[in-house]
């Protein structure tokens, strides 16, 4: 099984890459923002609760987040490997994760991490905003306090990962494909 963290700041291009690994791979992509997103859509409970958060740019509680990829994995038990996109985003999130994929007898085969400097990242969630129709992209203060939520709360897990020798540093500017081809020399080096 091959289970990725694809790691970085809002806007760093997770989502963009995480679509192209998933094909490259055959992997179950999970995207905690997308199915937060969705429950949003269905107007659910836990879409509501959600809703707050995200619109002011907090992370969502960890238990929200941790049900969702329990309730997930549990349905995709002979998957070729996982693609987590956003996931995990704390400290208590990675540990969940790591007992989740002990259970399925399995662990993260890496972690890549998108680099990408802080006027970019704004740079191009003000972009997606014109035409997303997600809040959370439209407001200069909103993506500021991602950004802060992300160095607080997210950033550390590096070093979680550096602990278990999984962490791989990739360059997130320049063209799509460049990236992407990057990313894939690091998945290859580790199935091999
Ligand atoms: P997410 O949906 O994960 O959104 P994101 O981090 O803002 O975006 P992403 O990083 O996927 O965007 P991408 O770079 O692909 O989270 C949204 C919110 O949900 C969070 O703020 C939080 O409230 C909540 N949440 C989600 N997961 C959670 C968790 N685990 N715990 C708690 N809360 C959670 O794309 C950005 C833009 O850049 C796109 O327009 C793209 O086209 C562009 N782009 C990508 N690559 C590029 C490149 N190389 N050059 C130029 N532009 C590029």
């Amino acid at each position: 099984m091959i289970n990725l963290v694809l790691f970085g700041p809002p806007g760093a291009g997770k989502g963009t890459q995480a679509f192209k690994l998933k094909e490259k791979f055959s992997l179950i992509h999970i995207s905690t923002g997308d199915l937060l997103r969705s429950e949003i859509n269905d107007e659910s409970k836990l879409g509501m609760e959600a809703k707050t958060f995200m619109d002011a740019g907090k992370l969502v509680p960890d238990e929200v987040v941790i049900g969702m990829i329990h309730n997930l994995m549990k349905t995709n038990e002979s998957a070729n490997g996982f693609i987590f996109d956003g996931f995990p985003r704390t400290t208590v999130q990675a540990e969940e994760l790591d007992k989740m994929l002990t259970k399925f007898k399995t662990e993260i085969s890496v972690m890549l991490s998108l680099e990408v400097e802080d006027e970019e990242l704004i740079r191009r969630l003000l972009l997606r905003g014109k035409d997303s129709g997600r809040a959370d992209d439209k407001d200069q203060q909103v993506i500021a306090a991602r950004i802060k939520e992300y160095n607080d709360k997210t950033a550390p897990l590096i070093e979680y990962y550096q602990t278990q020798s999984k962490h791989r540093s990739i360059k997130g500017i320049g063209a799509i494909e460049e990236i992407f081809n990057q990313l894939v020399f690091e998945v290859d080096l580790i199935s091999q």
